[in-house]
């Protein structure tokens, strides 16, 4: 993307910030924990304007309400702006998706599968705009790890969500005939 805008000049880079021929799918975390959340969000939302078929932007555990709060991206924005704009911002936060499907194969989301999950269907009738609830399936999408040395669903560390093992993915993977998951976190 970067490459691309450097070998031209400013104007023909607005044009050509990303490629025509690709789509970019985004892991979610874009706010808290840095300085320029407010930039870093901004400028991704302006990409989904301008490029809506070919900029996906899936939804992170930070990208809470609650999490916001405690996390840095109140605290920025309060500093910088008006609390109003938080408010925006989780708003557009709780329309976000959860899951991007890739040639029905691989699954993306933020945080990892869930024991909850018993089809695609289910994740599409999930009501918008919703808040990161505390546990179940949007929590379980936007917080859970894998880990290697758990034999089954365990209590996440973290303190929200699970921990799932080889195990549990291979079913996972099997009942919803995947071939494999992407995720971030
Ligand atoms: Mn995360």
């Amino acid at each position: 993307m970067f490459k691309e805008m450097s070998d031209k000049n400013k104007q023909e880079q607005m044009d050509y910030i990303i490629s025509k021929n690709t789509r970019y799918l985004f892991m979610g975390d874009y706010v808290n924990r840095g300085k320029q959340s407010c930039e870093v969000i901004c400028l991704l939302l302006a990409l989904k304007v301008r490029y809506p078929q070919q900029i996906i932007i899936l939804r992170g555990n930070h990208e809470s309400q609650a999490i916001t709060r405690i996390y840095g991206f109140f605290d920025e924005i309060k500093r910088r702006y008006k609390i109003s704009l938080w408010q925006a911002f989780y708003n557009a936060f709780n329309h976000m998706p959860l899951v991007a499907l890739i040639d029905e194969k691989i699954m993306c989301m933020h945080g990892g599968i869930s024991k909850d999950m018993h089809s695609f269907e289910q994740i599409e009738q999930i009501p918008k705009p919703t808040d990161v609830p505390d546990s179940g399936l949007v929590a379980d999408l936007l917080w859970n790890d894998p880990d290697d040395d758990v034999r089954d669903w365990e209590e996440n560390e973290r303190g929200c969500g699970f921990v799932f093992g080889k195990k549990q993915l291979e079913e996972f993977l099997r009942r919803h005939d995947l071939d494999l998951i992407c995720r971030g976190h």
